[in-house]
């Protein structure tokens, strides 16, 4: 398998109700491989470079506080059309709009704490994995060819 690659976090709310586990199961199953992964606390100068873009929004102090509140898992998702797919899957920001069966549906309490971020770009999901992981960190899956051994 290659392909592209998106970022998610699966954010405090959902880590505190131990939904790492079917959250993961949710992504496995969609087709995405996981290239890279780790469990971190942001620190609040980290949380606002994160979400700097949203840093003039009415909401952004608060969502600085959420992203602070406990640990997080941030992941690198790979897969053919990663961003738009992973997407799909966690559904819309606003968990009352999301589409039974998105992870957000089923996992988020409000529009803050709605379970999980994805990538919203190719560029964005390439900045925020490098804002994560160092290389060494990073286990992309290479496309097999019939010369691959198994
Ligand atoms: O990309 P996505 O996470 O679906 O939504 P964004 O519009 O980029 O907002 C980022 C993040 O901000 C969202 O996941 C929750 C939070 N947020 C909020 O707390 N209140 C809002 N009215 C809108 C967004
Ligand atoms: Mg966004």
């Amino acid at each position: 398998m290659a392909g592209t690659i998106t970022f998610t976090i699966i954010k405090p709310g959902a880590v505190k109700n131990e939904h790492i586990g079917p959250i993961l199961d949710k992504i496995s199953d969609a087709g995405f491989h996981i290239a890279a992964m780790k469990m971190v606390q942001l620190s609040r100068s980290e949380a606002r470079s994160f979400y700097c873009i949203h840093k003039d929004k009415p909401f952004f102090e608060d969502l600085v506080e959420f992203m602070v509140s406990g640990p997080i898992v941030a992941a690198i998702l790979q897969k053919e059309n990663a961003v738009d797919d992973f997407r799909k899957l966690i559904g819309n920001t606003d968990p009352t709009k999301a589409e039974p069966g998105t992870i957000r549906h089923m996992f988020a309490k409000s529009v803050q704490a709605n379970a999980v971020h994805g990538s919203d770009s190719d560029e964005n999901a390439q900045k925020e994995s490098e804002y994560f992981f160092a290389g060494y960190e990073k286990f992309f899956e290479v496309k097999k060819t019939s010369c691959s051994e198994k």
